[in-house]
């Protein structure tokens, strides 16, 4: 049957079960001003999750970019630890993008799980690298994933799985808190906040980590369309957003509120002090070697 409409059904069904105890965690935020839940480890029971998932056989595509020398330093350590956490139990498919496609290392994959290269050109600065995701995304979206997937996630290389990322983190739109500013007061956000980009804003609800994003297709495909919009109309006006495309993400994500947020737990540094807030780690960023790869 239709996406949206199986969605709404396991969604209502997951609250109705009472699933999600936003009382676990009184110490952090677990729920948004638009009611959409913040998840933090406590708060969900992972086999009603898997169990409900299992039954309407949820699928889910993976993206990641794997561009010039971020294959050799990343992509090994990301798709393995991805087979020991990523949607266990789940079909998934990883859609690895590179410019290298022969220098992908061979992987034991689990059943019903697969791994598709794709060729894609390198940039010649890394901001495009970066921001020119958005439309290599949103094109394969439209002409693959959504005719065998119901969610896609797509995630920054430079992370190692480190526990359970699973279905509880599947919802109609995903964003990601950014482990370094979920507890700063919003003035502190880096937004973008020149009026000529069209990234800018002022204020904004939460500041998000572009590490990570997901959801339904439609819903990811409109984000990266909208996304890669912005970044040419920028271009065009010979602008580019401070943090590329996380501020055109930011301000997507501003006026399309996403239904469901992953808390740092998902996606943390491990060079920050104070993990008072983060009882499991998901997912670690790998260390960086600016001076190696940014060169
Ligand atoms: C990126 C920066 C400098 C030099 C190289 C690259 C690079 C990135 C590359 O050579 N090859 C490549 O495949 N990438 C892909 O772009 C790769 O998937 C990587 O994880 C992603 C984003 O680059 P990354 O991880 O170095 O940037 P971060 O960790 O500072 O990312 C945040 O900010 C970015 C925008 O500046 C993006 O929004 C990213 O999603 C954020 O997590
Ligand atoms: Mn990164």
């Amino acid at each position: 049957s239709e996406p949206v409409a199986v969605e709404k059904e396991v969604m209502q069904n997951i609250n109705l079960n009472n699933t999600l105890n936003f009382g676990a965690r009184p110490q952090v935020k677990t729920l948004t001003s638009w009611n959409a839940p913040i998840i933090w480890e406590g708060m969900f029971d992972a086999k009603v999750y898997d169990q409900t998932h299992a039954q309407i056989h949820s699928t889910v595509a993976l993206t990641v970019f794997a561009v010039g020398r971020y294959l050799d330093a990343y992509l090994k350590t990301f798709l393995t630890s991805a087979e020991q956490h990523f949607m266990m139990g789940l079909p998934v498919t990883y859609y690895v993008f590179t410019d290298v496609p022969h220098q992908v290392p061979e992987i034991q994959l689990a059943p019903q799980r697969s791994l598709k290269v794709i060729k894609v050109e390198k940039h010649s600065r890394w901001q495009d690298i970066s921001m020119m995701r958005m439309k290599t995304i949103a094109d394969v979206i439209e002409s693959e994933i959504r005719h065998h997937f119901r969610y896609v996630f797509c995630f920054d290389v430079d992370q190692v799985f480190k526990g359970r990322f699973g279905s509880e983190a599947l919802g109609d739109s995903v964003a990601l808190l950014h482990a370094h500013y979920y507890k700063l007061p919003k003035e502190r956000y880096t937004y973008d906040r020149n009026p000529k980009s069209k990234a800018f804003m002022e204020t904004g609800d939460f500041y998000y980590h572009a590490a990570i994003f997901g959801g339904l297709c439609e819903s990811v495909k409109k984000m990266a369309d909208e996304c890669y919009l912005s970044i040419m109309e920028d271009k065009i006006n010979n602008v580019e957003a401070l943090w590329h495309d996380e501020s055109h993400l930011n301000k997507y994500f501003w006026l399309n509120k996403p239904s469901r947020l992953l808390s740092p737990e998902y996606c943390w540094d491990e060079s920050i002090g104070d993990k008072t807030d983060i009882q499991v780690t998901r997912l670690v960023w790998a260390p960086k070697h600016y001076e190696t790869l940014r060169t």
